[in-house]
């Protein structure tokens, strides 16, 4: 009896609480939209503006962009906690022009009236898009070539280890290139602005998740190669991997969505859904998140078990695949927003960009413990790093940064005796490499005395357009730099194409990089000597429409960077 009078007077205080601050919202009200103004504002919002500032706009890569700071007040009051409120003229500024801070400029992507649209939409309270549960997976799943009907043995001539899987950002295809001839052997139709292509552990296969969740699986050793199942794991979606342990290579498949938040376990030749797994939880911090989105997904060669890292919660999940049925999972916490990352020159070590908190995060696959949580310059952005060994400091890893003029050198451990001398700088930044903001990829090869290092993001053009390349036997000599879009001889457009993601060939001996042009021009892939940096081939075709990540088959398999 006690108890449910109680349970009253908090029911009645909390609604009396809940309906002032209704009420004091609804005083503040959100520029008024059409129902097709929304429709097309959301769209808008899932292609360009979702990934860094989340679908429930709580923020990660880039800022909250909730109405209770995007929305000013009717009584003019401009700040939250010393915060300035935006409201629709500096909202519209600001997705045009792009900020300091890391944001860039939509004005040549959006029309104005777009951005003016874009602007009235965060000012508006989110809406919570749908969950997906395991049947909408399993009603998505295709086989289009069943097991048994395909190859029993490469089909086509082509060199399968130097093949690149090119991502063509904005029509929604991967283009297949022969790293040998430069020829396109096959463009296949894909999901929206496909993210990643990772190999199974045979080299065969190649998997491919696009940007809607749509999960492509094609077979390399087809005479033509092509897609052979889909599966949507998602509305939302960025990584995928295979199981790689001794014992479990490719047997399984797992996806990561950023909408819902969660992955989903599957077949690994037929993309068969067989588990899905939310992700929500709580922070490193204590606070529960609703949408902690799924980023990088590697597997460890250590241990029957993937790596999957949860962006919002900064949560490393360590999930141990022996036997899904009764999953286990360790779950490490390190720092919140984690992104990309890449193995160290051993492949123990994990090493994840907590990009809003400016820390790397190590995991030791061995022990499936945090092995180091390093401070760094601002937004660091790994892609997947680069491993070499520094005449000073032994073997470093390096990653660049997005909101930093610098290529971080992180000392990594080594069993190697001769490296022994090396292990007092282990987990520590060793050197800071002067380069410019708006870096995306850095890359080298064992073979290369290089570190390349593009600078898509920055505001100057003609650094967006160039790539840096140091020796890194004397990385106080002078950076090459090579202007990527001269070099390429494409006619001037009005978009700039900004240079992006060095991949090196599976010998060593080239440097692929992409030229990321605007959405209705024909564009090109501008392959580098890496011992001279001539320039060797211009690889251009009318399809070749926004190329951004490429990844060569030997390389991606083998985790080589
Ligand atoms: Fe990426 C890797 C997320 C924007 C090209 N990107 C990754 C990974 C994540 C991620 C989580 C790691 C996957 C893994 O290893 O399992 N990327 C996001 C975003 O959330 C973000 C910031 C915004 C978005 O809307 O998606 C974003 N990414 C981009 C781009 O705009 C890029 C430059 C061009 C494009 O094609 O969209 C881009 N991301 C890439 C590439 C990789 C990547 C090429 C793989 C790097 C590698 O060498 O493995």
């Amino acid at each position: 009896m006690k108890r449910s009078v109680v349970g009253m007077i908090a029911l009645t205080a909390m609604a009396a609480a809940m309906g002032s601050a209704f009420a004091q919202e609804a005083a503040k009200a959100a520029p008024s939209m059409t129902a097709a103004e929304k429709e097309q504002a959301k769209k808008i919002y899932f292609e360009r503006c979702a990934g860094c500032h989340g679908v429930l706009r709580k923020g990660a890569t880039g800022k909250n962009l909730e109405p209770h700071w995007t929305k000013k007040d009717k009584d003019g009051n401009v700040t939250e906690g010393g915060t300035l409120k935006l409201g629709q003229q500096r909202l519209e500024k600001i997705i045009g022009y792009g900020t300091d801070g890391g944001m860039v400029n939509f004005d040549d992507i959006l029309t104005k009236e777009e951005l003016t649209l874009m602007a009235k939409y965060i000012q508006n309270t989110p809406d919570v898009p749908p969950e997906y549960s395991f049947k909408d997976t399993m009603d998505s799943w295709k086989i289009i070539v069943p097991v048994d009907q395909r190859p029993k043995q490469q089909m086509n001539k082509i060199n399968l280890k130097n093949v690149f899987s090119v991502t063509l950002r904005d029509t929604g295809e991967v283009a297949l290139i022969d790293g040998d001839t430069k020829e396109i052997v096959s463009i296949v139709k894909t999901g929206y602005a496909v993210h990643i292509s990772r190999l199974s552990a045979s080299g065969r296969y190649v998997y491919v998740i696009g940007r809607d969740g749509r999960l492509s699986l094609i077979d390399l050793w087809m005479e033509k190669p092509a897609v052979v199942a889909e599966v949507k794991i998602g509305f939302d979606a960025r990584s995928v991997d295979t199981s790689k342990f001794k014992g479990f290579e490719d047997k399984y498949a797992v996806a990561g969505s950023y909408w819902p938040p969660q992955y989903v376990i599957m077949d690994g030749d037929t993309l068969k859904p067989l588990k899905v797994v939310s992700t929500r939880g709580m922070t490193v911090d204590g606070e529960y998140h609703p949408e902690p989105r799924v980023a990088s997904i590697v597997a460890s060669f250590t241990k029957p078990e993937w790596v999957i890292n949860i962006k919002e919660t900064g949560q490393i999940l360590l999930v141990d695949y022996s036997d899904i049925k009764n999953l286990k999972t360790t779950t490490i916490g390190s720092a919140k927003f984690l992104h990309d990352g890449g193995w160290d020159a051993s492949k123990r070590y994990f090493l994840v960009a907590a990009n809003a908190s400016n820390k790397i995060a190590a995991v030791d696959t061995k022990t499936g413990k945090l092995a180091a949580l390093v401070d760094v310059a601002k937004i660091p952005h790994p892609g997947r790093g680069a491993n070499f060994v520094h005449p000073k400091f032994g073997p470093v890893w390096a990653t660049g940064h997005l909101g930093a003029d610098v290529v971080t050198l992180i000392s990594t451990p080594s069993d190697d005796k001769k490296n022994a001398k090396f292990k007092e700088y282990n987990w520590k930044v060793v050197q800071e490499v002067k380069h410019v903001p708006g870096n995306l990829f850095v890359k080298t090869h064992p073979k290369s005395k290089n570190l390349w290092a593009d600078s898509p993001q920055n505001p100057d053009k003609d650094l967006a357009e160039s790539v840096s390349v140091w020796d890194m036997s004397d990385l106080s000599k002078p950076k090459a730099i090579l202007n990527v879009a001269k070099d390429s001889g494409l006619p001037a457009t009005k978009a700039t194409k900004r240079a992006v993601h060095p991949e090196y060939s599976a010998d060593g001996k080239e440097v692929w990089i992409s030229l990321w042009g605007g959405k209705t021009d024909q564009s090109a892939i501008v392959v580098y000597d890496d011992a001279t940096l001539k320039l060797k081939k211009v690889i251009t075709d009318p399809k070749m429409i926004t190329p951004t990540g490429k990844f060569n088959v030997y390389n991606t398999q083998h985790d080589i960077y």
